[in-house]
């Protein structure tokens, strides 16, 4: 698929979202040690709690765990018991959680301001329901749900971005894909975190990269993705 169509079936996938994910709302107390999510990125009981993460600015530790993969679900299986995802780790609770909505109720007391006026209304409503997360993958099928070959990498990437930002979902594909985990900070408007500035006074919130295994950094969904594939990709076998 050329990289045009790419974009146009991510940007489309958040567009079906309605504006969820897309700007931080309500945001709370803050964790001290960080939450840890086991998820992929195409499943969208997954999608539920990373659009709660980008609402409440939560950083987190993202176990990718695609189809055929077993970095990180063999992990899960000893924590939890079951392959089922999402799965949320709060140590900061005590907490080991794996149904979406149960996850999302937790992330908002814990981690949430209760919103002025008693919060959901019926559009709100309609649109995290499961039937709408759902529909909202169509734009870009399958792609974020099985495993490809990779390196392990030593150290978690950094990974810059926010849900319902298009590019952002894109490179998200792949750091799923090639199972490699990393820690997410989210720079939706209204994160407290900056996002990359271009050194003139205008702000970008397109994603970024850090890798501290190699010390590399590269901004824009494009240039990340052909770094994690140049990177971590093994031959599938395939090509
Ligand atoms: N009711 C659960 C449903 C979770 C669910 O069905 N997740 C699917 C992925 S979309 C799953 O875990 N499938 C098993 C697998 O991928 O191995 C929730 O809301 O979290």
């Amino acid at each position: 698929m050329t990289p045009a169509r790419s974009f146009a079936g991510a940007r489309l996938t958040s567009w079906l979202r309605a504006g969820e994910g897309a700007r931080v709302e309500g945001a709370g107390p803050r964790p001290v040690e960080p939450l840890v999510l086991f998820e992929f990125e195409a499943c969208p009981f997954c999608r539920r709690v990373r659009e709660a993460l980008t609402r409440l600015d939560l950083e987190a530790s993202i176990r990718p765990c695609p189809k055929g993969g077993r970095r990180h679900r063999d992990a899960l299986l000893e924590l939890g018991g079951k392959a089922q995802f999402p799965f949320l780790v709060d140590p900061n609770a005590g907490l080991a959680i794996y149904e979406s909505s149960e996850i999302v109720a937790h992330l908002e007391r814990a981690y949430g301001r209760a919103p002025e006026g008693g919060g959901a209304n019926l559009a709100r409503s309609l649109a995290r329901s499961t039937l709408a997360l759902i529909a909202s993958g169509l734009g870009r099928g399958a792609a974020g749900s099985r495993a490809r070959p990779s390196h392990a990498p030593a150290q978690p990437l950094v990974f810059y971005g926010f849900e319902a930002e298009p590019g952002s979902r894109l490179v998200r594909e792949v750091l799923c894909e090639l199972e490699l985990f990393h820690a997410s900070r989210p720079i939706a408007p209204g994160s407290a975190r900056s996002p990359a500035s271009d050194g003139a006074g205008a702000t970008d919130r397109g994603p970024r990269l850090v890798d501290p295994n190699t010390g590399a950094e590269r901004a824009g969904w494009q240039a990340i993705v052909d770094y994690l594939e140049a990177t971590y990709a093994l031959p599938t076998g395939r090509d």
